[in-house]
């Protein structure tokens, strides 16, 4: 049992979530019939601040709380209660985090801040807006200092012992956090914040853009690994195995903490004032970050197999049936995995720098991180909460519950496969993003993607039911389903593995990713600030 204290703190988090998923859904349908032309928005509101609201809810909000809420009951789970100083920590990062959100989304909604989830300048948000932004940063660096603190506290009375999976990707996950969030920091402090209060004229575009896929490329593995801890940890338990390699599974978290940064500049391959050659290597670079996923959908694939002989499966692909297609908590993450495979093949296909050419602001992208994002992380953060919820209730998934997420869990598939379907067709025929103006050509061009805006309102349609369905069995599992102990699957590795030291040699790590940072980042950088043309509103750098 995760202590009850704990409990709490970790419940706070999800249920912040939840209202984020459930307002920031809503925003993401009517975004989809406005492009479809089904409806108008009220004079009250515009394209853009709904827009931004569905960005920033869901891609901001909803998963930094589901997230830290996820850190704290799993490092609780398996290094034991957190310290009460560390505790008071995670609860000071929660209100700031909550007062940071609250701001923003007061803001947005009153349009001071219709710049969209990625802020570019020259769009200007009020200077509060920014302020909350900066509130929410600091929020998780006091969540991150309790969680590293208590797993620093673990390695210290067990020296020598190895540490606890869970926490030791906790760690991964943070310091990857940590390192990418000095972008936006800089970006923030020193250029939007300024601007914004009138103190400077101008303000550097293109080093604001860097800083922020500086951040913003790592952010999306921040989403990412903690979808990974539960493929690696969880479902070998749920499905009745083992984990395949504890330190395969650790190293693939370290290769993020090297790769995952310095790549930024592949959102950015259409952008002048970076040179092809640096263009270049960080195409290279994030060519090695897709390594440790492939390295998991190997790992994934070996545990599936390995338990589905050891049932008594025979024939090449006799183990798929011995999977437990009945059990949401398996189902929700496999669809997960399922979504990621045209996800990552997508992803390639951006990175690519030719074929960047061809769906760079297109609604393809809108596509692609539908897919990773919204489908194969989202996915298994329903499988988690369908028993970590109860699990910190002290309730249990009653069968019924589990077949109502089911049905839950098909829905989201299918709204998703149909949503991002169209988005990546008519994005390859060049159906631009991010406006409601879906033809820059002519009439005829905008007729011929009518029907994938429809689709995609379809879709959106389907997965606002589906997001319903979920916060409705939420609320059974945490309130009203009987009282009893889910099981909190922790797996365990299939053979006794003596770790190598060098996996748990923290420095050497963030080392390496330093130094991999400063050759792919300081050159282009120094280019962006000498050559911005003087009198453009890039010349000055804050
Ligand atoms: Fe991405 C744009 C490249 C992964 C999210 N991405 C975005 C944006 C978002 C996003 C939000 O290079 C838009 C930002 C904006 O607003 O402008 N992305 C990549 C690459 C990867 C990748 C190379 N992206 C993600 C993930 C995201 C995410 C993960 C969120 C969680 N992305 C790009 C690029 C752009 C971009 C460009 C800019 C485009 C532009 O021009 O604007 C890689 O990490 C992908 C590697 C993944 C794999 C798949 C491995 C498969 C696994 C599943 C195995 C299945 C099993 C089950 C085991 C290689 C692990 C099978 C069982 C059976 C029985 C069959």
């Amino acid at each position: 049992m995760v202590n009850q204290l704990d409990s709490k703190l970790s419940l706070y988090h999800f249920y912040t979530a939840f209202i984020a998923l459930l307002i920031g859904g809503s925003f993401g349908l009517l975004q989809t019939l406005v492009r479809s032309e089904s409806i108008t928005l009220p004079v009250e509101l515009n394209y853009y601040q709904v827009l931004t609201a569905h960005g920033v809810l869901l891609a901001l909000v909803f998963t930094t709380f589901f997230i830290f809420g996820f850190l704290y009951a799993g490092v609780s789970k398996t290094t034991g209660s957190f310290t009460n100083r560390r505790r008071k920590a995670a609860w000071i990062g929660y209100l700031l985090m909550t007062i940071g959100t609250i701001t923003a989304v007061i803001l947005i909604l009153a349009n001071q801040a219709t710049v969209l989830y990625t802020f570019y300048a020259p769009l200007q948000a009020h200077p509060f807006f920014y302020i909350a932004l900066a509130l929410i940063i600091i929020g998780t660096y006091f969540a991150s200092y309790a969680l590293i603190a208590q797993y620093n506290g673990w390695r210290k009375e067990n020296k020598g012992s190895k540490s606890p999976l869970f926490a030791f990707m906790t760690v991964a996950t943070l310091v990857l956090w940590i390192i990418a969030t000095v972008g936006v920091v800089l970006a923030v402090v020193l250029q939007f914040i300024p601007w914004s209060l009138g103190w400077s004229e101008t303000i550097n575009v293109a080093l604001s853009r860097t800083l922020f896929w500086y951040f913003g490329h790592p952010l999306v593995y921040f989403w990412l690994l903690p979808a990974y801890m539960a493929w690696y940890i969880m479902v070998p338990k749920i499905i009745g195995g083992k984990i395949f390699s504890d330190s395969l599974a650790r190293l693939a978290f370290l290769l993020f903490i090297l790769f995952s940064i310095p790549v930024g500049f592949h959102h950015q391959l259409l952008e002048p004032g970076i040179s092809e050659g640096w263009k270049f290597v960080q195409v290279i670079l994030t060519f090695a970050v897709i390594l440790p996923s492939l390295m998991t959908a190997f790992a994934m694939f070996a545990t599936f197999e390995i338990t589905g002989r050891e049932k008594g499966a025979t024939r090449l692909f006799g183990w798929v049936k011995k999977l437990p297609w009945k059990d949401v908590r398996f189902l929700a993450p496999f669809i997960g995995m399922l979504f990621f495979i045209p996800a990552g093949t997508g992803g390639i296909i951006n990175a690519s720098h030719q074929m960047n050419q061809v769906i760079h602001n297109t609604i393809w992208v809108t596509g692609h991180f539908h897919i990773t994002i919204g489908a194969t992380v989202i996915l298994t953060f329903f499988g988690i909460s369908y028993w970590i919820i109860p699990h910190l209730k002290g309730r249990v998934l009653t069968n019924r519950l589990n077949s109502l997420g089911i049905y839950q869990t098909v829905l989201w598939t299918v709204g998703m496969s149909i949503m991002s379907a169209a988005m990546h067709f008519s994005g390859l025929s060049g159906n631009p993003r991010r406006t409601q103006e879906t033809s820059y050509s002519g009439h005829e061009v905008a007729a011929s993607w009518g029907s994938y805006e429809l689709a995609m309102a379809v879709g959106g349609t389907l997965l606002l039911f589906s997001i319903f369905l979920f916060i409705g069995i939420i609320i059974n599992l945490a309130f009203f389903a009987p009282k009893g102990q889910e099981e909190f699957p922790i797996g365990e590795s299939m053979r006794e593995e003596k770790m190598p030291k060098l996996l748990e040699n923290w420095k050497l790590w963030i080392g390496i990713a330093i130094v991999l940072i400063l050759f792919a980042y300081t050159i282009p950088v120094i280019d962006i600030i000498q050559h911005s043309p003087p009198g453009s509103p890039g010349y000055k750098f804050w």
